[in-house]
């Protein structure tokens, strides 16, 4: 197996350094988004995915995980832009910043880490506010750029944070969508914080939640980009370590169950009743336990087991299946389930870069979303499921035409 490490002996907590124990492993995995051409098969890279929540600052987190180079690069293969649902999110996410905490500024700054191609950022560069994205990937940051979007191509860190102090001073508002989860150094990521945020600054961000994973076992947002699932008490605990405090918390729809974190320096804003009420469901929900987690681990068993009878249920019928949307989040589902050509005989996606490649591990072909229509199979696994409403109206057709969706969140149902 080819495989690399963060954490060499397995066994140290990424944020606290405390002693942990993987409760579960999910088995080999390729990377999430290392969709690939056929003379490349060979040279795959595997590592072994098992999780662990820390008992001392309660972090949920991937025990190996490949270099943040190996995923995140010019050839990454997620452009943001690809969901009308999330740029509507992002309009209102930039929206709520600029209504409840930039609009009575000076010529307010904004930076925002994993920028991606520009999704959120352009709602502020379309109203002039200064802003600056960071982001590692080269190929989508180029499409932020192309659009006139400030953009540095780089990882952040605390250098880079003293280097955009030096070039344009502090930040009003430093924000993050689905990228804080993402960074093994995340202690690094938080000295950059506090380094280049105003004393009145805020720090808004958002991530897949602990929370709704464990409810809807919603456990294929554990890859390999996701080295943590926060809770209210993990990211406490985190910034705490840097005199920094939560001032409210939102959950959100998108991805299947996204939590948003509103932080401050201590002392500077006054704390939103949401956070105390948050803390307390974690605590019920046992999200601070981990032997709360055995009947999760038993629910991914049951849920894998399943969907693989179904899908073999119905190719002992006979019929067609195909995958519909090549997410990141299918890379844990095909691997884990022992999912295979002989299952679905291809997925369809919008992303050209995906396009004419093979899925991450189980090799499945990847081909383009309007050759969906012309060889509409019997079932299609929704694979974006979290685009439900989006991708079931432009897919009417198929059901019209007698087809049938196969979903597995919550639980494993043709629809
Ligand atoms: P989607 C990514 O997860 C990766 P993914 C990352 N780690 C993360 O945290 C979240 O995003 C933010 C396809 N699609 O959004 C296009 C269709 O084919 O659930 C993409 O390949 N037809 C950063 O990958 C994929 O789905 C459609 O109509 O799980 C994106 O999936 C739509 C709407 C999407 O993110
Ligand atoms: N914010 C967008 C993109 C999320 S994808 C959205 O929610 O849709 C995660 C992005 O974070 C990728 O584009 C990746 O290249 C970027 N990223 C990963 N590590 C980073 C780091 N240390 N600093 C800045 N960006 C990073």
């Amino acid at each position: 197996m080819n495989h690399s490490n963060q954490n060499p002996n397995n066994t140290i907590c990424l944020i606290c350094s405390y002693t942990i124990s993987p409760f579960m492993n999910f088995g080999r995995m390729p990377i999430a988004n290392g969709f690939l051409d056929e003379e490349k098969f060979h040279s795959e890279y595997f590592f072994d995915m098992e999780v662990a929540l820390c008992d001392n600052c309660k972090m949920f987190q991937l025990v190996n995980q490949p270099e943040p180079e190996q995923m995140f690069n010019e050839n990454y293969a997620f452009f943001s832009g690809t969901s009308k649902l999330m740029a509507n999110h992002f309009k209102d996410f930039a929206d709520h910043l600029i209504s409840d905490y930039l609009k009575d500024k000076d010529d307010p700054f904004v930076v925002e880490i994993g920028s991606n191609d520009g999704i959120m950022l352009k709602n502020f560069a379309q109203k002039g506010i200064r802003h600056l994205g960071i982001e590692p990937s080269a190929n989508v940051a180029q499409v932020a750029i192309d659009q006139g979007i400030n953009t540095i191509v780089k990882f952040f860190d605390k250098s880079l944070a003293e280097k955009i102090v030096l070039e344009h001073g502090q930040v009003d508002a430093f924000i993050a969508a689905n990228v804080m989860c993402h960074i093994p150094k995340i202690n690094s990521i938080i000295e950059g914080v506090k380094v280049l945020l105003k004393s009145d600054g805020i720090v808004i961000f958002e991530d897949p939640y602990l929370g709704s994973v464990k409810e809807k076992t919603t456990y294929d947002q554990i890859y390999d980009e996701h080295t943590f699932l926060f809770s209210i008490h993990s990211i406490m605990y985190l910034f705490n370590q840097y005199d920094m405090e939560i001032i409210n918390v939102e959950p959100q729809e998108s991805h299947g169950g996204s939590m948003r974190y509103t932080i401050s320096h201590k002392g500077e804003k006054s704390i939103n009743d949401n956070v105390s009420n948050q803390l307390r469901y974690e605590v019920n929900a046992g999200l601070t336990r981990v032997d709360s987690f055995s009947h999760f681990k038993e629910n991914c068993e049951k849920y894998r087991t399943s969907l693989l009878a179904l899908l073999n249920d119905i190719k002992k019928r006979g019929k067609t299946i195909a995958g519909y949307a090549a997410t990141s989040k299918s890379t844990t589902i095909i691997n884990y389930c022992g999912i295979t050509t002989d299952h679905l005989d291809c997925i369809y996606d919008t992303t050209p870069i995906k396009q004419g490649k093979f899925s991450p591990g189980a090799h499945i072909p990847i081909k383009p979303h309007y050759e969906f229509k012309n060889n509409y199979p019997d079932y299609a696994l929704l694979f974006g499921y979290n685009h439900e409403r989006e991708i079931m109206a432009k897919e009417q057709e198929f059901i019209n035409q007698g087809g049938k969706w196969i979903t597995y969140v919550p639980e494993v149902k043709i629809i």
